[in-house]
């Protein structure tokens, strides 16, 4: 049985594709999941892709994954830099977290240098665009033995 992963993606990543291209690119969040579903199979995993913009769903999600996924990539989107509770929630999780941002935040405004979600993440990627998101598989297969 292929090991699960779960991609979680924060508030207003919904409208990825649709707004703001120069930032966020032009995928939708449905693009970027297929994408990862079709890698996820090649690399021998599931995915289980979720999108909420409320910080309690997310963190219900993030319950959730410690029964029977086997690792998370999130991209917390503005919580990444206000929630505590996303992160008490991930440290309650045993297994490897990855953090993904589809823009580089350390060149953006001040206020996006910092993430809480950072200090519990087993690696960070930022800038890469959403490619990011396939890298973070990538890397969540070697770290699961996949
Ligand atoms: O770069 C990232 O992935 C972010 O997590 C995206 C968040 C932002 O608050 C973080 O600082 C960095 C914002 C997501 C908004 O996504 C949109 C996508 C398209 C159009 C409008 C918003």
């Amino acid at each position: 049985m292929s090991k699960l992963v779960t991609l979680l993606n924060g508030p207003n990543l919904n409208l990825l594709g649709l707004r703001q291209p120069e930032i966020y690119g032009r995928e939708t969040l449905d693009d970027v999941a297929a994408r990862c579903a079709d890698l996820a199979e090649d690399l021998g995993l599931r995915l289980r892709a979720l999108q909420s913009n409320h910080e309690g769903q997310l963190v219900d999600w993030i319950h959730q994954a410690r029964d029977g996924s086997a690792g998370i990539i999130i991209n917390p989107g503005a919580y990444s830099h206000t929630s505590i509770a996303i992160l008490d929630a991930l440290n309650a999780y045993d297994g490897p977290v990855l953090e993904v941002h589809i823009s580089n935040i350390h060149k953006r405004e001040a206020f996006r240098h910092h993430s809480y979600v950072s200090s519990r993440a087993e690696g960070v990627i930022a800038g890469f665009g959403t490619e990011g998101y396939l890298l973070a598989l990538r890397r969540m297969a070697t770290l699961l033995g996949a």
